[in-house]
């Protein structure tokens, strides 16, 4: 209260306190503009929030006010005019300029106002109301105010359309309530996209009712021996519909024609009972296991539990390969409603380069078939791919090449920069480092316009940051590998490469730890970042 009385001038207008337009100045991602006025809104138990032209709308207004009722302890009803202090929220779709997911956010004092051309931006403008109020709005119990945010105008619109992280649930498995939470931290940084990597030699993670043996031995294990576990389709359904309250799609992945042992575990006809015999020229394990368990053998057909990758294939010489995939694609195209199928494709270093082909262009057909668009990783680069795909581009520029000179538009995923399974340095106890160690600067300082020669910005839909999870357990694993790097990949894809330096993004990071102590994350405290 007593700072609160300090900012009121003479003239009754207040004026915004140090710490407020701080804040106005440390958003992540960085917005495409920003200027203080020197004024400051306060919320108080007075404070209404206006948000009732749409149902959507309504929403946000209701998401607002959810995210603000715990720390204030105020009432803060959501509806129509009102002549009190008010947040209001507005659809206005006569800014071209902000595109699909932009906003123009202005505090004024009497009112806080967030004007976008869809409600995706409104959501987007409610993350950066949050980081502009005192961290202590992050906590869920009652905290004492004021509540203040700096005057100004915040106009803001992304760089890249696509900007995504991946949780691989296959090597470990994470419960739905996990999800949501990942869902809500990638959300906080304006990231759109949730790649769930729903299969691979350890463990099959959703229900597929004509396959019901998937997830019933499949399922039942994962790296090291633990329980493993799946989404049913309605728990699926319920992650779908929680990622599309906070704006984010959901791209399912089936890893296919490799990566596919949990599945052949369940089901001994899919087994081609082939040799484990790599390719010559084929990818050698990456995931470099320092523990004898980890690095155990596979037996083909049989569970497995530890991390070697590249052992496993389906059968291109059996029909009942293609039913399995069509059954498999139809039934997920069925509980997806984002435009993308993801197929895999990586690493299948036991499958003939002549089957690879014929897969990915079988793929390719059934995808389209269940009315969806196929993205893959980097190697389907060698299938008869158009623009209709996207290319998920990891480790190979060779590749990236190849799928831009047949029009596929890419995703970029360099291992050695947003793989956040990489450990940070030599000490990292958690993470692998095959593609390298990537501390908090190496994975901010880079352009995927400029990063693989050949390869400009219109060919890019955006950037994706992989967590594998051959390593990490649980959220505590998680989030000590996902912060700070996550925030900073968020920014690549977010704010123009111009505007962006790491000395600058680096004060910035350092203030979000007070707001990620609030939020109970365990971040990693990167000694190259002043955290304060
Ligand atoms: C490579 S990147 C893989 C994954 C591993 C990861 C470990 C890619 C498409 N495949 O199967 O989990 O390395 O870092």
């Amino acid at each position: 209260l007593v700072s609160a009385l300090a900012g009121l001038t003479s003239c009754g207008s207040k004026s915004a306190s140090p710490e407020a337009k701080a804040a106005f100045e440390n958003v992540i991602p960085m917005p495409v503009s920003a200027t203080t006025s020197g004024s400051a809104f306060f919320i108080t138990d007075e404070t209404v929030i206006i948000a009732d032209s749409s149902q959507e709308v309504r929403a946000a207004g209701e998401y607002l006010a959810a995210l603000l009722r715990p720390a204030t302890g105020f009432e803060l009803p959501v509806g129509g005019e009102n002549t009190a202090a008010a947040i209001r929220l507005s659809i206005s779709g006569s800014d071209a300029q902000l595109g699909a997911e932009g906003y123009e956010l202005t505090v004024g004092e009497d009112e806080v106002k967030i004007v976008a051309n869809q409600p995706a931006g409104l959501f987007n403008g409610i993350q950066t109301l949050r980081q502009l109020l005192p961290e202590k709005i992050e906590k869920r119990e009652k905290q004492q105010g004021p509540w203040e945010i700096a005057g100004g105008t915040i106009r803001d619109y992304p760089e890249y359309a696509w900007r995504g992280t991946m949780l691989d649930v296959a090597r470990h498995f994470f419960s739905v309530e996990d999800v949501k939470r990942y869902i809500d931290l990638a959300s906080y940084y304006k990231m759109n996209v949730l790649h769930l990597h729903l299969s691979d030699d350890q463990g099959w993670r959703i229900e597929i009712k004509s396959w019901p043996n998937l997830t019933k031995v499949g399922g039942s294990t994962e790296v090291g021996g633990g329980e493993g576990g799946y989404y049913t389709q309605a728990q699926y359904s319920d992650i779908v519909a929680y990622a599309q309250s906070r704006y984010m799609t959901v791209i399912p992945e089936i890893d296919m024609p490799g990566h596919i042992n949990a599945a052949l575990a369940s089901y001994a006809e899919l087994n081609p009972g082939l040799p484990i015999k790599r390719e010559a020229g084929g990818p050698v394990n990456p995931a470099q296991a320092e523990s004898q368990e980890l690095n155990a053998k596979p037996v083909p057909g049989q569970l497995y539990t530890g991390i070697q990758v590249g052992f496993s294939t389906l059968s291109a010489k059996k029909e009942i390969t293609f039913k399995f995939v069509d059954d498999v694609l139809r039934e997920l195209a069925a509980i997806t409603p984002g435009p993308y199928l993801h197929i895999g494709g990586d690493e299948a270093a036991v499958t003939k380069k002549e089957d690879y082909i014929v897969f990915i262009n079988r793929f390719r057909e059934m995808v389209r078939a269940h009315g969806k668009k196929m993205i893959g990783w980097e190697e389907i680069a060698q299938g008869d791919i158009d623009s209709a795909v996207v290319v998920q581009y990891w480790n190979s520029q060779k590749y990236a090449r190849m799928a831009a000179e047949k029009g596929a538009k890419l995703l970029f995923s360099p291992a050695k920069k947003v793989y956040l399974d990489m450990q940070y340095d030599s000490t990292t106890k958690l993470g692998l480092h095959w593609a390298a160690y990537i501390e908090a600067d190496s994975s901010y300082i880079w352009d995927p316009a400029t990063y693989v020669e050949g390869i400009s910005k219109e060919q890019i839909v955006g950037v994706e940051a992989p967590l594998w999870t051959e390593t990490i357990a649980n959220m505590n694993d998680l989030e000590y590998m996902v912060f700070p790097r996550l925030p900073g990949v968020a920014e690549i894809g977010w704010s123009a490469s111009r505007s962006r330096s790491w000395t600058e993004y680096k004060a910035r990071v350092g203030r979000q730890a007070r707001r990620w102590k609030e939020m109970e994350i365990d971040y990693y405290p990167s000694p190259l970042i002043q955290w304060v």
